[in-house]
């Protein structure tokens, strides 16, 4: 019994001893961790030195690349054995375009020159002056002359004179060239810049100006990021006791796996969170990417996809939907119409029943448009102003049940442009013609296409068309926006159905696809999703 006490109270003993043990050279390895030889020439590189110094002098210093010096820097300083500052810097270099003009001069600064020394000239000289067969850098010029008010345009002697209104030495102060000649040296940080042009002009503000140029595409900024690297209290706490130095396996070797040595090997770890070089992938464009997950919508939904011409007759952009021929959507100030005509591209019979539909409603309880439909203005040829042209042709030669298409494509209209209208967009437009369809069937369609598109809050509005009825426009909810009108739709009128043979009711709708892209990409001006700006790109999310 007494030897079995004696037993028991030994083994605790020796276990409490065990633990200790344990203890003790866990602690002791967590303090002198082991370093790689890597770590272990960059620590001592960083404490050489007095204070915050490049990875650049660090690189030189170990003999190992840049890239990797700031790695295991990084590795360093997650075990705080360095410390790592970041600054943000802004850089500048020059467009193509803006390099030529860095060499030759601007092109208003070069007009105004010859002006002065003409004293005036035609808007055609100046051409000549530039180059007569482009007038581009006539055009930059003239414009610019204008827009900075350095000259004027009199009309009064018959011609387009264009007459100096400032001194030469006026312009002595500009320091446009000035920033083009100096970045077009290489590109330059913002400050180095700003002193570059201080040292000419004296001090002056350059902010304006840059953004100037940068508008004009003649300048582009990014920012880069500098590091600068510092030993820390732990850091040298850590050489003062002296750095166990561990090889670590950065590569898996064909040999190393033969040998089956790899088992008894360290090998370095990966943290995918440490800041790496960015790469820049090639990826499908973000515009392309919306209208590719628009068709699958619709293609999961049952539809197939149809195309049609770009340049449509009148009769089926605008007759064939019962638009009457005095609307002024067909004015030539809202449509491209081409310089040409052609024979209406439908069977005599249709245009007869469009014809009698226009002028007294046909064999229908309706009206018609009354007056006399006129064939010439049908066979007028233009690019069609929106893609229900499109199925509308599809629908009269296959005008029996069930037709259910959709169509992605390009349309035309003269407009003024701004921020949501341009005068070549894209539209979806889709039918769906059978038995039995009825209007909430075409507001369950557009809703849940909406909802699939990450628009989960839409309304309908009552809308009109001459081609639909009801009829209804869509509205999408953005919370910083309101709701914003995306697209037509509703039921085609009878007087649409009847000429081409279809006796079932047919949903319509046709969607603007730019602005729900815009909206989709945080866009606030549709032409940027034309612009293909290349930080843009680069910054699209391939993954919403
Ligand atoms: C139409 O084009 C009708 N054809 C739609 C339709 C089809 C109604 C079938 C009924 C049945 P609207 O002109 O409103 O409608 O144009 C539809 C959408 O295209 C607009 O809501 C808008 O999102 C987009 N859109 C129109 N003009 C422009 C433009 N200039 N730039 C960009 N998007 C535009």
């Amino acid at each position: 019994m007494v030897f079995w006490k004696r037993f028991l109270y030994l083994t605790g003993v020796i276990n409490q001893i065990y633990r200790w043990r344990l203890y003790i050279i866990y602690t002791m390895k967590a303090e002198s961790k082991a370093l790689t030889a890597s770590e272990n020439n960059v620590l001592l590189a960083i404490a050489g030195e007095k204070e915050f110094c490049d990875p650049i002098r660090l690189a030189e210093e170990t003999g190992i690349n840049v890239d990797a010096v700031m790695q295991t820097a990084f590795m360093l300083a997650q075990d705080g054995l360095c410390e790592i500052k970041e600054t943000h810097e802004e850089y500048y270099r020059l467009t193509e375009e803006g390099k030529t003009y860095a060499e030759q001069g601007l092109p208003e600064k070069r007009a105004f020159a010859f002006l002065i020394d003409k004293g005036h000239a035609t808007v055609d000289e100046l051409q000549s002056f530039f180059d007569a067969d482009n007038d581009k850098e006539s055009k930059i010029a003239i414009n610019w002359l204008l827009r900075n008010k350095w000259a004027k345009i009199d009309k009064s002697g018959g011609k387009r004179l264009l007459i100096p209104i400032i001194a030469q030495d006026e312009l002595s102060s500009d320091i446009s060239d000035a920033i083009l000649r100096i970045v077009n040296a290489g590109e330059i940080e913002g400050n180095v810049l700003a002193e570059a042009v201080t040292k000419e002009f004296g001090a002056v503000a350059i902010n304006e100006t840059l953004a100037l140029l940068s508008s004009r595409n003649l300048l582009e900024s990014y920012s880069r990021v500098a590091r600068v690297i510092a030993i820390t209290e732990a850091g040298k706490e850590t050489i003062a006791r002296g750095i166990a130095v561990e090889d670590e396996i950065t590569q898996l070797t064909p040999e190393l796996i033969r040998t089956g040595s790899w088992r008894a090997r360290k090998f370095k770890t990966y943290d995918v969170n440490l800041p790496s070089k960015s790469v820049y992938p090639a990826k499908v464009h973000p515009y392309q990417r919306i209208l590719d997950s628009m068709r699958h919508i619709f293609t999961d939904m049952g539809f197939v996809e149809i195309k049609g011409e770009l340049a449509q007759s009148a009769f089926w952009n605008f007759d064939a939907l019962f638009v009457p021929q005095d609307h002024p959507a067909r004015e030539m100030q809202d449509t491209f119409y081409l310089a040409r005509r052609k024979p209406i591209d439908a069977p005599e019979e249709l245009i007869e029943n469009v014809k009698q539909m226009h002028e007294h409603g046909g064999s229908l309880n309706s009206s018609g448009w009354g007056g006399k439909w006129k064939s010439e203005l049908g066979e007028e040829i233009l690019l069609r102003t929106h893609t229900t042209a499109v199925t509308l042709k599809y629908l009269a030669s296959h005008p029996k049940p069930p037709v259910k298409v959709f169509c992605i494509d390009r349309v035309y209209r003269r407009e003024t442009i701004d921020p949501t209208h341009i005068p070549e967009f894209d539209q979806l437009e889709g039918i769906v013609m059978d038995k039995g369809v009825t209007f909430s069937h075409l507001l369950g369609y557009l809703a849940t296409f909406y909802k699939k598109m990450g628009f989960p809050s839409i309304r309908f509005r009552p809308g009109y068309f001459p081609y639909t009825e009801p009829s209804v426009e869509v509205e999408v909810y953005m919370p910083e926006r309101g709701w914003i009108e995306l697209g037509g739709a509703g039921i085609f009128r009878e007087e649409v159905t009847n000429p081409i043979g279809v006796q079932y009711p047919v949903l319509a709708w046709g969607l603007g696809i730019g602005r729900l892209a815009m909206l989709s990409l945080g866009l606030t001006d549709i032409r940027d999703l034309y612009r293909s700006d290349i930080d843009w790109l680069r910054r699209a999310r391939v993954v919403r």
